[in-house]
C-alpha cells in the first residue's frame, strides 16, 4: 500500500512526466549537489567565496520578478467564500484550465519532492507541506525558508496530514502563469513563475492563504506579521507582532539595532514576515514564526538600515536579481559601497550610471534566520512567544500620525481593517499608488475578507488580556516631500512608547482616531528633531480624516451584508467623533 505522500508524488509524476525524481532530505550533501548542478547549468552564479561563502546569485526571467496578484486565485466552490477582494475560479474550472499546463511540463527536467515543516519542528502548531517542483532554485530556497526534508518526513509518517503543492516553471510565459489555491481541499497549484511568493509554496500560499482558512476554522490566526521582542533596561522582554504590506520595512524593524541600546532597550527577532498565533491555555495570545529564513528586499539595505542582516548575508545566502561587482560581490542601490566600474546589472548586462537600476527594485536575499545576530533565543519555542501588542502600519505620505493606540480590541480591528498603503515593487503593477490593504493581508487572505474581519472580532473575547493594538506610520512626509521621521533604529522610540502604554507609564492625548503620544511621553534624547516636526508627525487633521473615513465607507460597501455590524458601527462612531472635533476646532 502506498502512503498518501507516495500517491501525490506518483500522480504528479504521471501528469508532469519528469525524467528524474529526487526526494529532498535537507542534508548538507544534498545542498552542495544542488548548488553544483545549478552552477553547471547557469541557474546559480558563484559569488566571491572568500567574502560570501556558499552564496550565489540567481537571475530570474526579467518578466518574473514579483508576485503577480492578477494571476493568483482562490478556488472555492462558492464565489462569495473567496470574497470581493480575491480573484476567484471554481475548482473544477481552474483544474480544467491549468491541468494542461502541467501535462508533460517536467519532460527532460528533474522533479524535486520537497517535504517541509512550517514552524518549529516540535511545535504542536506547525504544519507539514510537500512541494513538488521542477526548479532546483525553489528547492534550495525552501531549504532556507522552512525545515525541509527529514524533519518533515519524520513528522508526517504515513499520514495524509500535509498540504500538497504542485509547482512547475512551465514556460515562464505570464499568459500561462497561475497561482491557484484550493482552500477547501488544502491544495496549491502554481505554474509559470519561479519568483519567491509565487513559487516557494510554503510562504504566502501555505502559511498565509491556506493557513488563514484553516485558522478561521480552528480559532487561531495566520497573519502577515513580523514578531519581535523588545528588551527593557531590566532585561524583561515584551513581544509584539506587526503587520505592514510587502516591502514596507518588516524585516528591518524585526532585526533593528536599537537607537536606545545605551538605555538598555534592545530588539530580538522572532520572525520577519508571518505569524501564526493561537490562544494559549492561560488566555494569552502566543505566536510562532512558521518560517526558518528571511526573504528580504535587498535595495535600501545597508549597515545603517539593517546591520544585522548585512552580517547575516555574508554566507549561505541566495541573492536573486541583485547586481554583481567586478570582485563578484552582490550590489544593490542603497548598499554601503558606491557603484564601481565593471558592475553587471541584474539582467547580466554591463551596468553604467544612467542605464537604470543595477539591481531589480524587488531583488532579494534568502538567508537562514539562524545567521542573524539579533535572533531571539525563544524563536523556536514550541508554544510560541506571548504577544502584548499588535501593530498595523503602512506607507502614508499624509494623514496617519507617527503612532496611535486604539481604544479597544474592536476599535483595533477596525484600525487594521482600514489600513491603506502606497504600493511597492513587491507585486507587479504601478508603484506608489495608495490602496486599501486591511491588516496587510489583501493579497494573502484565503477567504472573504468580511469573514476575516469577523474572525478577528471573535478572537478578542477569547483572550484574557488582549494585546493592545497600535497603528504606526514611519513614512509621513513634509510639504517638500521629505520623510519627517528618521525611521530604522530610531523606531525603537515608538516601540518604547507602546511598552510604556502597556505598562501604564506613558501619557497620551485622546483624539478621534485614538490615543496619540504627548510630545513629552516619547523618549527623544539623542535625536535631533524640532518641536514643529514632532507636532506635525503627531498631528491628527480632522478634515483629512473625514475624507478618509468616507473612502473607508466606500471600500466597505464592497462586502455588502457580509461586513460585520461592529465594523460599520466603528466606522460611524469615528465619523461622529471627527465631526464633533472639527466643529469644536473651527
Ligand atoms: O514574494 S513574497 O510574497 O514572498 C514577499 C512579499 O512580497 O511579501
Ligand atoms: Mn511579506
Amino acid at each position: 500500500m502506498s502512503t498518501p505522500l507516495e500517491n501525490f508524488v506518483e500522480e504528479s509524476a504521471r501528469l508532469t512526466k519528469p525524467s528524474k525524481i529526487v526526494w529532498c532530505d535537507g542534508s548538507e550533501a544534498e545542498n552542495a549537489r544542488l548548488a553544483a548542478n545549478m552552477l553547471n547549468d547557469g541557474t546559480f552564479i558563484e559569488l566571491n567565496q572568500k567574502t560570501y561563502k556558499n552564496s550565489y546569485l540567481h537571475r530570474s526571467n526579467p518578466n518574473d520578478v514579483a508576485r503577480t496578484e492578477n494571476l493568483t486565485f482562490i478556488c472555492t466552490h462558492k464565489k462569495e467564500d473567496a470574497g470581493p477582494t480575491n480573484n476567484w475560479m471554481a475548482p473544477s474550472e481552474a483544474k480544467e484550465k491549468v491541468r494542461p499546463l502541467f501535462a508533460g511540463a517536467m519532460k527532460g527536467r528533474t522533479m524535486y519532492v520537497v517535504p517541509y515543516v512550517m514552524g518549529p519542528a516540535t511545535s504542536p502548531y506547525s504544519k507539514v507541506g510537500v512541494e513538488i517542483t521542477d526548479s532546483a532554485y525553489v528547492a534550495a530556497s525552501m531549504r532556507i525558508m522552512s525545515r525541509m526534508g527529514k524533519a518533515a518526513l519524520d513528522r508526517l509518517g504515513d499520514s495524509d496530514n500535509f498540504v500538497p503543492g504542485l509547482h512547475s516553471l512551465g514556460d515562464l510565459n505570464p499568459e500561462r502563469r497561475f497561482i491557484l489555491h484550493f482552500p477547501e481541499e488544502k491544495l496549491i497549484w502554481s505554474v509559470g513563475s519561479g519568483y519567491g511568493g509565487n513559487a516557494l509554496l510554503g510562504k504566502k500560499c501555505l502559511a498565509l492563504r491556506i493557513a488563514s482558512w484553516m485558522a478561521r476554522d480552528q480559532s487561531w490566526m495566520a497573519e502577515h506579521m513580523l514578531i519581535l521582542g523588545l528588551e527593557d533596561s531590566s532585561g524583561k522582554v515584551t513581544y509584539m507582532a506587526a503587520a505592514f504590506p510587502s516591502a514596507c520595512g518588516k524585516t528591518n524593524l524585526a532585526m533593528m539595532v536599537s537607537a536606545l541600546e545605551n538605555q538598555g532597550y534592545r530588539v530580538w527577532t522572532v520572525g520577519d514576515d508571518i505569524a501564526w498565533m493561537h490562544v494559549a491555555s492561560d488566555g494569552t495570545l502566543r505566536a510562532i514564526n512558521p518560517e526558518a529564513g528571511f526573504f528580504g528586499v535587498a535595495p535600501g539595505t545597508n549597515a545603517k538600515t539593517n546591520p544585522n542582516v548585512m552580517t547575516a548575508v555574508n554566507k549561505n545566502t541566495i541573492f536573486t536579481n541583485v547586481a554583481i561587482t567586478e570582485s563578484r560581490e552582490p550590489w544593490w542601490e542603497g548598499i554601503d559601497a558606491a557603484p564601481s566600474d565593471g558592475m553587471i546589472n541584474w539582467k547580466g548586462e554591463p551596468w553604467t550610471p544612467g542605464s537604470g537600476p543595477a539591481a531589480q527594485p524587488n531583488s532579494r536575499y534568502t538567508v537562514p534566520a539562524l545567521q542573524s545576530p539579533s535572533l531571539s533565543s525563544h524563536w523556536e519555542d514550541p508554544e510560541g512567544v506571548p504577544i502584548s501588542a499588535l501593530i498595523f502600519g503602512g506607507r502614508r505620505a499624509r494623514l496617519a500620525p507617527l503612532v496611535y493606540e486604539s481604544n479597544s480590541w474592536q476599535h483595533g480591528v477596525f484600525v487594521g481593517a482600514t489600513m491603506a498603503s502606497e504600493t511597492t515593487a513587491a507585486a507587479t503593477g504601478e508603484v506608489g499608488v495608495s490602496r486599501r490593504d486591511p491588516m496587510a493581508m489583501l493579497p494573502f487572505c484565503g477567504y472573504n475578507m468580511a469573514d476575516y474581519f469577523g474572525h478577528w472580532l471573535a478572537m478578542g473575547p477569547k483572550l484574557k488580556n488582549p494585546p493592545k493594538i497600535f497603528h504606526v506610520n514611519w513614512f509621513r512626509q513634509d510639504a517638500n516631500g521629505k520623510f519627517m521621521w528618521p525611521g530604522y533604529g530610531e523606531n525603537v522610540r515608538v516601540l518604547k512608547w507602546m511598552l510604556d502604554r502597556i505598562e501604564g507609564r506613558a501619557a497620551a492625548t485622546e483624539t478621534p482616531i485614538g490615543n496619540v503620544p504627548t510630545p513629552a511621553s516619547l523618549t527623544l534624547d539623542g535625536l535631533s528633531i524640532s518641536r514643529d516636526t514632532l507636532d506635525d508627525l503627531l498631528r491628527v487633521d480632522s478634515g483629512d480624516w473625514i475624507a478618509e473615513d468616507e473612502a473607508v465607507g466606500k471600500f466597505f460597501e464592497k462586502f455588502g451584508d457580509r461586513l460585520p455590524a461592529a465594523i460599520c458601527q466603528e466606522q460611524k462612531a469615528l465619523a461622529t467623533r471627527l465631526t464633533r472635533t472639527s466643529v469644536v476646532t473651527k
